[in-house]
């Protein structure tokens, strides 16, 4: 999760269109303003793919089609809407050649639209949310080559790292103390390595290596990440890791 963003922006340098794919049953949740900002600002070209349309009435999808332009629908699972996905994305790119990058919240369908469009199963999917976790770049045909990446996460969650660091929730009640310590790592590593005196650089290891150096440990002499990320926090709110 810590280098979710960097996986982000090299999606957003790569691509010269960017595919958002949104949840048919929840399309405003699913969308992500700061994502389709930096789209804009980096002066990419957007592409809403309604994904998972098997799941909904599609005449009652008609409104909302307007207001998100330019928008396909389509069902990874049953085939459809792909063709006319394709004719899309050579619409957009007047035919040449280019490069398409598949961004959007956890578990809508990016890595099954992927497999859908190129009719291979290449990019790996599972029910299970945040799967995906590193860029793969898939060729479609000589022309289209996708870019499929990780989750992004929704901005409560981002409110929660807020909260954690500022310590508006206490450490304690965090509710997910690994993903907040992990962030707060990414972007002080070299004050928490200091502080803890740890030469490694990953924030994951970091974190594994401070559960180790606290006894905070599972069954089996494992790393606690859940606990120690929560010890962390408790010295990052202290005010004592400057
Ligand atoms: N009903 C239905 N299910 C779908 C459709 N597309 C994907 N799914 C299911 O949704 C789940 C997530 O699919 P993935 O393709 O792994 O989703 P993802 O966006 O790549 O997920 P992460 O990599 O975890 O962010 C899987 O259980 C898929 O079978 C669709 O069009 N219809
Ligand atoms: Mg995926």
């Amino acid at each position: 999760m810590a280098s979710f963003w960097k996986h982000v922006n090299k999606v957003l340098r790569e691509a010269d269109i960017i595919i958002e794919v949104l949840d048919a049953r929840l399309i405003e949740e699913t969308r992500n303003e700061e994502i389709e900002k930096k789209i804009k600002v980096q002066g990419k070209i957007i592409l809403y793919v309604i994904n998972k349309c098997d799941l909904v009435n599609v005449n009652q999808l008609y409104g909302i089609k307007k207001t998100l332009k330019p928008s396909v629908f389509i069902s990874s699972r049953d085939h459809l809407g792909t063709t006319i996905l394709k004719k899309k994305i050579l619409e957009l790119s007047r035919g040449e050649k280019v490069t398409v990058g598949v961004l959007g919240y956890p578990n809508v369908g990016k890595s099954s639209l992927i497999n859908a469009l190129s009719g291979k199963g290449s990019a790996r999917t599972s029910s299970e949310s945040g799967y995906t976790k590193g860029v793969q770049k898939i060729r479609v045909d000589n022309k289209i080559l996708l870019i499929d990446s990780p989750g992004v996460f929704p901005r409560k969650e981002k409110d929660a790292i807020k909260h954690g660091k500022t310590g508006a929730i206490d450490f304690a009640k965090i509710k997910d103390a690994e993903h907040v310590a992990l962030n707060i790592i990414e972007e002080n590593k070299e004050k928490i390595k200091k502080y803890y005196n740890i030469k490694l650089d990953d924030p994951e290891e970091i974190l594994e290596k401070i559960a180790f150096m606290f006894g905070k440990l599972r069954k089996g002499s494992k790393a606690d990440l859940e606990a120690a990320a929560r010890f962390l926090l408790k010295d990052w709110q202290a005010g004592k890791i400057k």
